[in-house]
């Protein structure tokens, strides 16, 4: 009796943990497969939208000679006289075009800066589309009651807060992949994710729409390349050399269609989690791992500073579309 027992006992460990190890085998290869899938798509995706033949039609390339309105590759430089934005609107209005906005505000973040930002997009970002913001922020309570067109609904998540101002910022490319993952896929047909300590002033409408869309920074869009303050520790995954690289872009804005979005931010991620396996940290936290991912996944749109400009008076710009707002740090930041 005692002997058949412990044989039943050690079938039921056996099977336990069978069953254990192809669950784990079984949820690995899941993840994986998501992931090719995704990849799959995106190699499937990649231009459609914004095939040269559709370009010719509503982009004015040579409405400049002092501005730079096309790169190497072809991808048009956004600058006011390069496009109508009636025509423009009415193209993504009869599409049904859905738009995602994601901003963060955690810790003081959210007092000094959301209501500015959320307030000034009402007015001036994608105006007469349908628009969903998606608010991320460590205290939900915080966030400012907005007075909203119909087109236009406010989702708030709560994130966690990251004790170094470093890691807030970095870890936006996981929640934002997440999020894509999740519920962004299924309800918008482009998305873009902004800082929150910037304020729009004039129109940031749908010529901005692409599949893969960077902003061009504002400090460096007449600069040498060999000024731009790409990573240069071969150490680090965003390690870009000498003499590489087309632009200097800005993490503050960066958009595209939501698959896309998942493939930056979840190719950031990895590099972020990959420098900190090996304690490094790139200069410029997730800017570096964007300006690495811009390098060899190029862009199909770029935003000139027009759509995202300092606080120095603009004199090579006509349009300024957003602004950044003072940068407080000392009063802002924990570290
Ligand atoms: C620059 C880039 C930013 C990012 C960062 C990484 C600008 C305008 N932006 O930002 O895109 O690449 O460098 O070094 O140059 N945040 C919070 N709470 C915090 C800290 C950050 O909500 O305590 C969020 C918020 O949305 C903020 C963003 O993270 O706009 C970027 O952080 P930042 O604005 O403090 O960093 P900054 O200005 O150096």
């Amino acid at each position: 009796m005692q002997v058949r027992f412990d044989i039943n006992k050690q079938m039921v460990f056996v099977a336990l943990l069978v069953m254990a190890v192809l669950s784990v085998v079984y949820m690995s290869y899941h993840t994986r497969l998501t992931t090719q899938l995704v990849k799959k798509k995106l190699q499937f995706e990649w231009r459609k939208n914004d095939a040269k033949s559709d370009l010719l039609r509503w982009f004015n390339s040579s409405a400049f000679t002092d501005k730079q309105t096309l790169t190497s590759w072809d991808a048009p430089i956004m600058w006011d006289g390069t496009f109508d934005p009636v025509e423009r609107d009415e193209f993504y209005r009869k599409k049904k075009t859905v738009i995602g906005l994601t901003v963060f505000a955690i810790g003081r973040y959210i007092d000094r800066y959301l209501k500015d930002f959320l307030e000034s997009a009402e007015q001036h970002f994608m105006k007469g589309q349908r628009v969903i913001y998606y608010v991320m922020v460590d205290i939900t309570s915080k966030v400012p009651t907005l007075k909203q067109s119909p087109e236009r609904n406010m989702i708030v998540i709560q994130v966690p807060k990251q004790s170094r101002w470093q890691d807030i910022s970095m870890m936006r490319m996981q929640q934002i992949s997440d999020l894509i993952q999740d519920r962004i896929r299924f309800e918008v047909t482009y998305l873009f994710c902004f800082d929150v300590d910037q304020f729009f002033v004039g129109r940031f409408g749908t010529e901005a729409l692409a599949d893969s869309v960077a902003q061009i920074h504002s400090a460096f869009f007449t600069a040498n390349r060999n000024r731009f303050t790409y990573e240069r520790s071969p150490n680090s995954a965003a390690f870009i050399a000498p003499e590489e690289g087309d632009f200097y872009y800005h993490a503050a804005i960066f958009g595209g269609t939501p698959d896309l979005v998942f493939n930056l931010t979840r190719t950031c991620m990895e590099g972020i989690i990959r420098d900190k396996s090996k304690k490094v940290e790139a200069i410029w936290h997730d800017e570096s791992h964007l300006n690495h991912y811009f390098l060899k996944h190029k862009p199909s749109k770029l935003l000139s500073p027009e759509y995202c400009w300092d606080q120095r008076p603009a004199k090579y710009i006509r349009y300024v579309r957003l602004k950044w707002l003072p940068k407080d740090y000392k009063k802002l930041r924990d570290n």
